[in-house]
């Protein structure tokens, strides 16, 4: 293994305090609403507890037996790799990757002792340079772009991580780095011209299909390497960041007609014609119909499958980031 040091200290103090939770009214309602602000907006000491408790969760052993997952951030992204062909390309894209973001930041804090909300990439602001974005910082931020021809990057706090799953579905999963090829001809599509393009959409459908598209491909394409595996990204953790943004955008669009966007969903649950051909499964290796729907359209009572990392909900549940579940709100 090629963990640092600092991660066996890191894991002695995250059991200690693993029974911080989410702070509740009585009642179950949200009250105090978690801010989820832009990484460039936070402070080096806010940035670096952030990074400390993912170089923690990175440690902790896995608990729940997912095939390849060697520790809890193995087992988030396990969650989302071994149901690629079901969560992309389908109208459960944007409240997956939504609940998907809330587990990731409630690992953090319940189980590595982080008191924050998860950030986001403003990658608006570094559209077209993320070449030079403060998230790719080797000092405060993720580490740089990849070096030499596998793309691994050797500088910042995960240089050394090794992550188990991967390349795609779990057929592929072998050791290895975390790589990035920064393309900053991709990462243009983080402009806000994209953005408004997508805000403008008036149905859910017209909105989700915009929102994965430009945006979403903005932050996945731009990094690059590990980034553009549409399985198993989130070995990357700058995957958070990126994806908390495509959220915030999501809620933002629901911010402009909330009468009606809260409650509205649509698409199929079986992704066609999406250009995601390259992300069929191989045979058994994902559901073909995720529980809750009665047919193959995408409804509010669709489950969402975190396997055990945190508990299941319906899309219902994440319809509202200031929702009993979520109860956070972006700044
Ligand atoms: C990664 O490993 C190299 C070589 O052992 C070491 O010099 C470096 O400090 C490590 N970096 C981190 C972030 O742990
Ligand atoms: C599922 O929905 C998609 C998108 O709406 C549609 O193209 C596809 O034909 C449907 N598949 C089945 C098996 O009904
Ligand atoms: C979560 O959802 C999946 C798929 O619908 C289901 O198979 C599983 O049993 C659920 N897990 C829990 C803990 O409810
Ligand atoms: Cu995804």
């Amino acid at each position: 293994m090629l963990f640092s040091p600092i991660f066996a200290t890191l894991a002695v103090f995250a059991s200690a305090i693993s029974a911080v939770v989410t702070p509740r009214s009585p009642t179950g309602q949200c009250e105090t609403k978690l801010q989820r602000k832009a990484w460039h907006t936070l402070s080096v000491a806010e940035k670096k507890s952030y990074i400390d408790a993912e170089l923690c969760l990175m440690k902790l052993p896995a608990t729940l037996g997912l095939t390849g997952a060697k520790n809890r951030f193995e087992e988030l992204q396990s969650a989302h790799q071994v149901q690629a062909a079901i969560t992309h390309g389908v109208g459960a894209f944007l409240p997956f990757h939504r609940l998907h973001m809330y587990a990731h930041e409630q690992l953090l804090r319940n189980e590595c002792g982080y008191k924050g909300a998860q950030p986001y990439w403003d990658e608006t602001r570094d559209a077209g340079k993320f070449y030079k974005s403060d998230v790719l910082d080797p000092v405060t931020g993720f580490g740089g772009n990849g070096v030499g021809a596998n793309g691994c990057i050797v500088d910042g706090p995960f240089a050394n991580f090794t992550n188990n799953l991967g390349p795609g579905y779990r057929v592929g999963d072998s050791l290895n780095c975390i790589n990035r090829f920064v393309n900053d001809a991709i990462s243009v599509m983080a402009g806000q011209e994209y953005l408004d393009f997508c805000l403008k959409k008036k149905t859910y459908v017209d909105f989700w299909l915009c929102a994965e598209n430009a945006p979403h491909r903005s932050g996945h394409g731009g990094v690059g390497g590990k980034m553009t595996d549409p399985i198993a990204s989130p070995g990357d953790p700058i995957f958070y960041l990126h994806h908390t943004w495509l959220d915030k955008l999501f809620w933002q669009w629901q911010s402009l007609d909330l009468a009606t966007r809260l409650t509205e969903m649509g698409g199929g649950n079986v992704q066609t014609g999406f250009g995601f051909d390259s992300m069929r499964p191989p045979p058994g290796a994902a559901p073909q119909l995720p529980a809750g729907d009665p047919a193959n359209t995408t409804t509010l009572s669709h489950s969402l499958n975190m396997f055990g990392v945190i508990p299941n909900a319906t899309i219902a549940d994440v319809m509202d980031i200031r929702g009993a579940l979520l109860c956070f709100e972006y700044i």
